[in-house]
């Protein structure tokens, strides 16, 4: 069963279904409200140092006393064993690789107190959908949510925008605007863009209150869409 994505904008999905998401894409364009704008504008800002690392610097410190659990993940989902590969080893790969409870700290894309990074490693489109507990939907669709939620990293939009060996897709909370209640981590794989992409592995990881409470592989094959992990923020 199709998830559905943004149940605030059902014309658009009701026009995906009917058109394929080319001619959507072309239709926003022509209303000066492209997506693949809307993502050039978030990897611009990120590569940048734009808003979204600005953000970053502000609240990646401690977290409050938010506490997250996983409440569900899908079954097809591995659940991945921290790395710890020490203090100097975090890449930009969507794992907290040195423990730290930080994602990606150091990449160009924020962290924020709660914090859904993607990460995958070939010439695949996979996009990141989290619905947050105000049922607001942060993607490349809509990169800022009414309840402060924020995609400050984008990758292949249509296949056209990004690295053709990988991408990473991140959305994040800040310490002002944490909706508490369930999230629900979606990922959507586009497109195999380079011939060969086919099927694609991707991590997935969730930081809440600087800690990282759920980091999943995941295995999706073109047009495949999961439901990867439900969490829960209090
Ligand atoms: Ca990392
Ligand atoms: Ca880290």
């Amino acid at each position: 069963m199709r998830a559905p994505i943004d149940e605030r904008r059902p014309g658009l999905r009701a026009a995906h279904a009917r058109l394929g998401r080319w001619a959507v894409l072309v239709a926003l364009a022509a209303a000066g409200l492209s997506a693949c704008a809307a993502r050039r504008g978030v990897a611009s800002a990120a590569s940048a140092g734009g808003t979204g690392v600005a953000r970053a610097a502000l609240t990646e410190a401690p977290g409050g006393q938010l506490e997250g659990t996983v409440v569900r993940h899908d079954p097809s989902a591995e659940p991945l064993t921290p790395r710890c590969a020490g203090a100097d080893a975090e890449t930009c790969d969507g794992r907290d690789d040195d423990c730290d409870g930080r994602i990606d700290e150091g990449c160009a894309y924020a962290g924020g107190v709660v914090q859904v990074t993607l990460a995958w490693k070939n010439g695949a489109d996979l996009d990141l959908y989290v619905r947050d507990p105000t049922g607001d939907v942060v993607s490349f669709q809509r990169t800022r949510s009414p309840s402060g939620g924020e995609l400050t990293a984008s990758a292949r939009g249509a296949c056209g925008i990004g690295t053709t060996e990988g991408g990473v897709e991140s959305a994040s909370w800040y310490a002002d605007a944490v909706p508490h209640g369930k999230y629900e981590v979606i990922v959507q794989y586009w497109g195999a863009c380079l011939s060969g992409a086919g099927l694609t592995e991707a991590t997935v990881s969730v930081g809440v209150g600087g800690a990282v409470i759920a980091a999943y592989r995941i295995a999706l094959m073109p047009t495949q869409r999961a439901r990867v992990v439900d969490f829960e923020v209090r």
